[in-house]
């Protein structure tokens, strides 16, 4: 084959080549295969030297020229390229001022935020918050509460017992607790006076679960021991916290109850927010909403966690969550709240 055909067939080639390419790195192999030291055009010039001179002119040219097509074709094929790959880049951008896609947002779940909102009025009283074990001891859950063994209270049927020992050298036997008074008997067995505190959580009752019932629900007690407490600090503390939980306008009955651990005991109700106080079906024709239990720590329990009774005293109070946002909702089965569905807990 003369050195022209060889030409032609190889500008043939090698720009059919260059056409199918598509990745800028396969271009250099491609500038090697063709243009470098070891190509056939190359070869092809080395060779000239041993032509005749006429010859050598000719193929001289001709071979020049094919080498600057090529380089050419190169320099339009890398630009081609470019281009492609700044638009590509461009459809890949993330265009940074677009607003954020927006999270689903949750929020707290209703008995969550009446915790919430009674430990900060009681914080704002000077009580701190603290939480204790769900599992307790019968001894504090029970003996060390003035709740003695006799007491209906104590009733299997109405507690979760755990399976297991005993606590080593006693006969004390583990529980669900059923208020979270226990907590409050190990604080006055630790802590320093003066002790104010409030304790929420969860407690556990061995009961039949109906619309008013559950067999886990949400408590919060408070207590204030000191030297020289009086039943009008009881009164005033809790008038307070009434006055600020459920505000100015509500009416406040206090008057005489029981509860063992307490001498003497009281209970506090706030006139219907429904009816005004003239009776409706949300208070039972009452007239009164009950909302907490309390009174002057009993001398046993004092003198039962060590503290001296006859120079110290205290006030305490037990409150239930969960009937607090069902009366102020409008909440009639208080299993909605721990059904877990969704369509009753994002309505608060
Ligand atoms: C109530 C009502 C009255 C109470 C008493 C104590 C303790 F530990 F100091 F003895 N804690 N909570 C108490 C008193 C709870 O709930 C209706």
């Amino acid at each position: 084959m003369d050195i022209k055909s060889q030409l032609a067939e190889l500008k043939k080639q090698a720009l059919a080549e260059l056409g199918e390419i598509n990745l800028s790195s396969d271009i250099e192999q491609w500038r090697v295969r063709y243009m470098g030291k070891k190509s056939q055009l190359t070869e092809i010039l080395r060779g000239l030297a041993g032509l005749p001179i006429e010859e050598r002119k000719a193929a001289g040219a001709a071979s020049n020229a094919l080498k600057a097509e090529l380089e050419t074709a190169l320099v339009a094929k890398e630009n081609e390229m470019k281009k492609l790959e700044i638009a590509k880049s461009a459809e890949e951008a993330i265009d940074v001022t677009l607003p954020g896609r927006p999270c689903p947002q949750g929020h707290l779940h209703p008995v969550t935020q009446a915790i919430e909102e009674m430990c900060s009025i009681f914080q704002g009283l000077g009580f701190q918050v603290v939480e204790g074990n769900e599992v307790e001891w019968d001894h504090y859950n029970f003996d060390a509460l003035n709740i003695p063994k006799e007491h209906p209270a104590r009733d299997n049927m109405a507690t979760f017992w755990m399976n297991g020992e005993s606590k080593e050298g006693t006969d004390w036997k583990m529980l669900l607790r059923t208020h979270t008074s226990p907590m409050q008997a190990h604080i006055m067995e630790t802590t320093k006076l003066p002790i104010r505190i409030v304790v929420p959580g969860r407690v556990y009752r061995y009961e039949a679960t109906d619309a008013t019932h559950l067999a886990m629900f949400t408590q919060i007690e408070g207590l204030a021991v000191d030297e020289g407490i009086t039943f009008a600090d009881l009164k005033g503390t809790l008038y307070e916290f009434v006055r600020r939980f459920y505000g100015p306008d509500r009416k406040v009955r206090f008057r005489t109850d029981f509860f063992p651990f307490v001498e003497p005991g009281a209970e506090i109700a706030v006139s219907c927010a429904s009816c005004g106080g003239s009776g409706c079906r949300v208070c039972g024709n009452s007239g009164w909403i009950e909302i907490l239990g309390c009174g002057m720590v009993h001398p046993s329990v004092l003198e039962g966690a060590g503290i001296d009774s006859t120079k110290y005293s205290g006030f305490a109070f037990g409150v239930g969550i969960e009937r607090i946002p069902m009366l102020r909702y409008g909440i009639e089965d208080v299993r909605n709240y721990y059904s877990g569905d969704l369509r009753f807990l994002r309505q608060f």
